[in-house]
């Protein structure tokens, strides 16, 4: 019997646990263990029926996603779990699966091959596979509509999400609900199902939530239509709906059949590898080699904020979110009553839209305390400064919170470009000063760039890793550069969308070639949400630190100057309607066209390819300066801060991966040609360039970084 799965027995009921920390995935040897075992069950006399249960804090996370990778490399035979599901619901003895923590994925295609199902009240069971660009593999897509109804299967494959233990049994998805000991109840539900003398149901016979054909094609049309909004450019949620369909169409082995030839060809696709590195370099991304073991998070039970503007504000909801006091601080009355009622507004929309309940608004402005005075900092254990981007004034505060903040307490600026060594060089303890880079809006963006300075203590970046953790945000460590990570590539990026108008793209186009590619939002339509006053503002302050003679943009300027400032002046690259859509515009057209042949630019089409490749290859080469210079850790960090914070599509696996996915070589190649045309901007990354040449890619390069 293998050590990850132990059979045992209580009375004359077996008991077969999995042992694989910290999730029970399901390695192989996890699979082979219960098939002994129950085989070994049913050879035994004395034995009239098995649990299968999982140890520690989890039935079944799922296959083991490391798996994949090496099946798709070669350097695996693919193997099925279907023998197995089958030798489980044919099972001469009745099984019953005993679920807590996560059912998810094989494990919940396992769970739905018992006879029975029991779960522990925070149990959660769900098929999460199309997040990996895959779908069920084992029969889920088949069995489960056949105990939930087709709808929703249809819901559970298509999102990914994860249902909860009552709503599961709502759904007939589970068959009662455990208080107390999973185990003892489970043996319980099991000895009564014998003494009733039941006949153990085997899910695959069963038809009776299968639906009707009408019916059914009502809810493939819809739950399609659906997925072309919410799933762009991803086809997994599509072929969950195939394989969903297939159980309504064809016999339950024809239906495995077509669910398995769906499954393989997601498994093998750009995408399936995409979301599986996304997978694992969100969890790598908190991993910081060198750090010691001793440093530990400071406890986090009271904040401190100043500035009560945009990003003030959303942080201070991030706080009150995770239930954590928060003090709000501005210098008047009337800016600390302007920052407030936007905090009032924001929590008032997500009431309104049902998220959100009254009575748990009210706990959460509770939380925050408005303020005109630095009293009550003294009891902080974190305070974060948010004030506009001004050294001088960044100093001051700095220099009060030195002579204010409680001994181990975390000093944090929310500067975006500001040098960070020289803010902490304010206070008498650098050790404690590091930067949280939060990204607007505050209270909604996933990322946080956590901006490690020269002097900063380990245990100050552990604690800014719990607090990001705190606010469900994913923090990033990076380096004290201009710019940071995120930035300082997004400056590289918004300049070729803007040369390549100027060069002859139309606006529309520009955008169009990003989205298609997968962006959320195309360039020029993010420029005109951020403000195009705030971006002639910030490259004016870069212009001051980048060699002189290079090509600058000429079009957003004159935009600026007309007042075209975007969204919030109705126009700006786009004009805008009452309802915020953005109309193009032959005004800006004319302007970019007038603007390029009084500079003497040659105007000529422009294919989407070329867009694609001169913005996200700025993105990549820039990317590649920025690891080897160390300001961040890894490939993979880099690709999370774009996925995170700058709507870059998932499916993609963020800017690395994707040039590991394209061939390092091919986007080195370009860079070179896009050199030579275009000059100094596009010197390429000494990294890119060694890559290119030994055959490298930015996961090898990560990969021997952490070995
Ligand atoms: C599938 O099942 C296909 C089937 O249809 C069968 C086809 C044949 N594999 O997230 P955490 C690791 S597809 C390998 O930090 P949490 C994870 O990397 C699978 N490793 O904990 C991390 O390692 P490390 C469908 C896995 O408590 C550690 O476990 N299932 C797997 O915040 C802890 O993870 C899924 O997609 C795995 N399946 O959350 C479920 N899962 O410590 C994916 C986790 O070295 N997993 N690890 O960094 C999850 O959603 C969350 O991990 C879970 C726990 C909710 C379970």
């Amino acid at each position: 019997m293998s050590d990850l799965v132990t059979y045992t027995s209580d009375g004359e009921l077996a008991v077969i646990t999995i042992n694989n920390p910290p999730v029970n995935a399901l390695s192989p040897a996890v699979p082979e263990g219960i098939a002994a075992s129950i085989e070994r069950a049913n050879a035994d006399p004395s034995i009239n029926g098995i649990v299968l249960i999982g140890g520690g804090r989890t039935f079944i996370a799922g296959a083991d996603i490391k798996e994949f990778g090496k099946v798709v490399a070669g350097e695996k035979e693919e193997g099925s779990l279907l023998p197995l599901l089958l030798a489980l619901e044919d099972s001469a003895k009745p099984v019953v699966a005993a679920l807590h923590g996560s059912a998810f994925g094989g494990g919940l295609e396992i769970a739905m091959a018992c006879h029975y199902r029991v779960a522990d009240k925070g149990a959660q069971v769900g098929q999460p596979e199309v997040k990996l660009g895959i779908i069920p593999g084992a029969a889920g897509t088949q069995r489960l509509p056949r105990l939930a109804g087709v709808e929703k299967a249809v819901e559970m494959c298509v999102s990914g999400a994860p249902v909860k233990a009552a709503e599961a049994l709502a759904a007939g998805i589970v068959d009662q609900l455990i208080t107390g000991d999973l185990l003892a109840g489970a043996l319980a539900f099991l000895r009564e199902k014998i003494a009733a003398g039941a006949t153990p149901p085997k899910t695959r016979e069963r038809h009776d939530k299968l639906g009707d054909e009408a019916t059914n094609a009502a809810i493939f049309a819809a739950a399609r239509e659906k997925a072309k909004k919410t799933a762009r450019g991803l086809h997994a949620p599509f072929a969950a709906i195939d394989a969903v369909e297939a159980a309504t169409k064809l016999p339950f082995d024809e239906g495995c059949q077509r669910e398995r030839e769906l499954f393989r060809q997601c498994l093998f696709s750009d995408q399936a590898k995409a979301l599986m590195h996304v997978f694992f370099a969100e969890r790598e991304v908190a991993k910081i080699p060198g750090l010691s073991p001793e440093a530990k998070p400071v406890a986090i039970q009271q904040a401190a904020i100043i500035g009560a503007g945009t990003m003030g504000g959303g942080i201070a909801m991030n706080f009150a979110n995770a239930g954590v006091p928060v003090l709000l601080k501005e210098t008047t009355q009337e800016a600390l009553d302007r920052g407030l009622a936007t905090i009032t507004k924001n929590y008032a929309n997500t009431v309104k839209k049902g998220r959100l309940g009254e009575e748990a608004m009210q706990q959460r402005l509770a939380l925050i305390t408005p303020t005109l005075s630095y009293d009550g900092f003294e009891n902080a254990d974190v305070i974060i400064e948010a004030v506009f981007e001004n050294m001088a004034l960044k100093k001051d505060i700095f220099t009060e919170l030195d002579n204010r903040a409680k001994a181990g307490a975390l000093l944090a600026s929310n500067t975006s470009s500001l040098n960070l060594d020289e803010i902490a060089a304010t206070t008498s303890r650098p050790a404690s000063v590091i930067g949280l880079h939060f990204f607007s809006p505050a209270n909604v963006m996933r990322l946080l760039e956590i901006v490690r300075g020269k002097a900063t203590s380990d245990e100050t970046i552990v604690s800014a890793f719990a607090l990001a953790k705190l606010m469900k945000k994913v923090g990033v460590l990076v380096g004290n550069c201009h710019g940071f990570v995120g930035n300082r590539m997004f400056f590289q990026y918004m300049r070729e969308a803007y040369f390549l108008v100027e060069e002859g793209a139309a606006v529309e186009a520009v955008d169009k070639a990003l989205t298609n590619f997968g962006m959320a939002m195309g360039l020029l339509a993010v420029d005109d949400m951020a403000g195009i006053d705030v971006g002639v503002k910030v490259r004016q302050e870069n212009a001051k630190n980048e060699p002189a003679g290079r090509r600058q943009p000429l079009v957003a300027d004159k935009l600026y100057a007309l007042g075209r400032y975007g969204q919030k002046t109705g126009a700006g690259w786009y004009k805008y309607d009452e309802n915020r859509r953005a109309i193009p515009d032959a005004e800006v057209a004319a302007l970019i066209e007038q603007t390029a042949t009084e500079a003497g630019i040659q105007r000529r089409e422009i294919s989407a390819e070329e867009i694609v490749e001169r913005c996200v290859y700025a993105l990549i080469n820039e990317g590649a300066k920025i690891l080897e210079e160390g300001f961040a850790l890894r490939a993979g960090d880099i690709d999370i801060v774009y996925l995170n914070g700058y709507g870059f599509a998932a499916w993609r696996g963020g800017p690395m991966w994707y040039a590991d996915t394209v061939g390092v070589k091919n986007v080195y190649d370009r860079v070179c040609e896009f050199h030579a045309e275009h000059g100094a901007w596009w010197e390429p990354a000494p990294l890119l360039k060694r890559l290119a040449e030994t055959g490298g890619t930015f996961a090898a390069w990560d990969k021997a970084k952490t070995e």
